[in-house]
């Protein structure tokens, strides 16, 4: 494991992870999923997303970028649950509250490429994942591009903090299994990334 990494599994109970789909519900009637494309070729992610918080992160031709507003709808993101807020405060060890919550959606053959998360101001704080739904493989490798990597099995109610020298190494999601958990009436996975975008 790479330092600064650490895995909470379970962390999440039953409980706080149906709560979190509740919360997620209603955002997303108020700020409906989308599905991003690449800079430049317009190519279309797998996974769709939406964002919560004062800032939402979105990728379109122009580029990636944050912003306060959804694309579509041109309305602020909704808030950010206080479940996340507080397990931010509990196991981030910033002394500051996150300003974007980005969540991930993905259906059974939805995947994330190798990336790094570099679009924040301000690497000192970690980007924080917590899944919910089917498992999923994580991939994770240094900070270099083309590097060795390990794998991880993301589980509902898992949490992973991505901090320290682990904050910019290149990771991403081979794939979903299908059918792995019920929370979601419709099967897939969520994944929700708590990041602090500007310095304080
Ligand atoms: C995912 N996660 O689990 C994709 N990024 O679906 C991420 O891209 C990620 O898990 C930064 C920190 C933690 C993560
Ligand atoms: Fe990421």
């Amino acid at each position: 494991m790479q330092p600064g990494l650490r895995y909470l599994p379970g962390h999440l109970g039953p409980e706080d992870q149906r709560q979190l789909v509740e919360n997620l519900r209603a955002a997303v009637a108020e700020a409906p999923l989308f599905t991003p494309v690449m800079p430049r070729t317009g190519r279309p992610f797998t996974v769709r997303m939406t964002n919560l918080g004062p800032l939402g992160w979105v990728s379109d031709r122009a580029g990636y970028r944050y912003q306060p507003t959804h694309p579509g709808t041109g309305r602020p993101w909704p808030p950010i649950p206080g479940t996340l807020l507080e397990l931010w405060r509990e196991v981030s060890g910033y002394p500051h509250d996150p300003e974007a919550c980005l969540v991930n959606f993905y259906n059974g053959g939805a995947k994330m490429g190798l990336h790094r998360d570099e679009d924040e101001e301000d690497f000192a704080a970690p980007v924080l994942s917590v899944s919910l739904g089917d498992t999923a493989v994580f991939r994770i490798g240094g900070p270099e591009r083309g590097g060795k990597t390990g794998t991880l099995k993301l589980s509902s109610g898992d949490v992973l903090v991505m901090g320290g020298a682990s904050r910019l190494c290149y990771h991403g999601i081979d794939r979903v299994f299908s059918g792995t958990s019920s929370l979601l009436k419709d099967g897939g996975r969520i994944n929700l990334t708590l990041r602090r975008v500007r310095r304080p």
